[in-house]
């Protein structure tokens, strides 16, 4: 593939819920060796550290949302920091848990439109995170993040949403853990969801190829957002919230493998890795090979150019 200038952004963000551990998260892709990976890959890297939330007010006594201030100030400078960093290369958020993507979701929407191009977002995860602030019964933001870009309500306080991603732009693989609201705004959400039942019986490739296919037709932007938890615990247990019957490691490959092959994507979350969680760092390990995947790691070249 091209090569690509790679801007790795640690996103410490661990107010999304209530368990403390993915502040860690950057460090440990680090560790993991994620710099060099993509180096030997023929990237050009650069690391800008890890980032701290703008500044915010106390967290309010009176409401079910756990640190939403907190969450708030770290949306205001990963916007910032997704619209800095997209002119010039290919930015890779290092979270953090997943209400880093209010952030850099919001940031890489309002790129997209400057650039008059539509943004696509792929998000691979057990959940379907399509909660507003109202709808959350457990107050935590991580569960937020695609209904906030999307420009649904109830996000007072936070950045107002200037450029919502359609939601007919959204693809969701993965899913086995949705509450009840959630099905019931996705279920009538123009969104593709594609749940673990579905990717049992036709496998992965069949309806990513279709989104990637629909991305190319329309010259888009594309953000992928990899949860942890999209993984099966047994290959990544370092996650808050394991989900057993998730993606193989084989299925994880694949996916990234053809949207490296697609050449779509332009940005990148890896998220909700809690390294006090994990065991000798291999959930870490398995988080940095599938983002090597996503920009070119492969054992073959496959001079095909469907994305099939
Ligand atoms: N839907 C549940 C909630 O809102 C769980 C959300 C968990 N989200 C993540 N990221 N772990 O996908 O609390
Ligand atoms: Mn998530
Ligand atoms: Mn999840
Ligand atoms: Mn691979």
């Amino acid at each position: 593939m091209n090569a690509k200038h790679c801007i790795l952004i640690g996103a410490p963000v661990d107010s999304g819920k209530r368990r403390a551990g993915c502040l860690m998260g950057p460090d440990a892709y680090r560790t993991a060796g994620l710099a060099e990976a993509l180096t030997d890959l023929g990237h050009t890297v650069e690391d800008l550290g890890n980032l701290t939330p703008a500044s915010h007010p106390t967290e309010p006594g009176d409401t079910h949302l756990h640190q939403p201030s907190k969450t708030v100030g770290w949306t205001h400078r990963l916007i910032r920091t997704a619209e800095e960093t997209m002119p010039r290369g290919l930015p890779i958020f290092l979270g953090g848990d997943h209400a880093l993507a209010l952030g850099s979701v919001a940031g890489v929407a309002n790129h997209a439109a400057k650039e008059e191009r539509p943004l696509f977002v792929l998000w691979l995860d057990a959940h379907s995170d399509f909660h507003t602030p109202d709808t959350s019964g457990s107050g935590n933001l991580h569960g937020t993040p695609l209904g906030y870009v999307t420009g649904r309500g109830g996000f007072a306080g936070f950045p107002v949403i200037t450029n919502p991603v359609p939601q007919e732009n959204i693809c969701i693989i993965g899913l086995r853990s949705v509450d009840n609201a959630e099905r019931e705004a996705l279920q009538s959400s123009r969104i593709r969801f594609h749940d673990m039942r579905e990717i049992d019986e036709s496998g992965i490739a069949k309806p990513l190829a279709a989104f990637l296919e629909t991305v190319a037709e329309h010259n888009g932007l594309l953000h992928v957002s990899l949860d942890v938890d999209f993984l099966d615990p047994s290959i990544a247990p370092a996650v808050g919230t394991t989900v057993p019957g998730g993606a193989t490691i084989r299925e994880g490959h694949l996916a990234m493998e053809m949207i490296c092959d697609s050449g779509l994507m332009t940005s990148l979350d890896l998220v909700e890795l809690n390294p006090f969680l994990d065991e000798r760092g291999r959930t870490a390990q398995v988080m940095v090979d599938l983002a090597a995947s996503s920009l070119g790691r492969r054992v073959f070249d496959r001079p095909t150019r469907s994305f099939l």
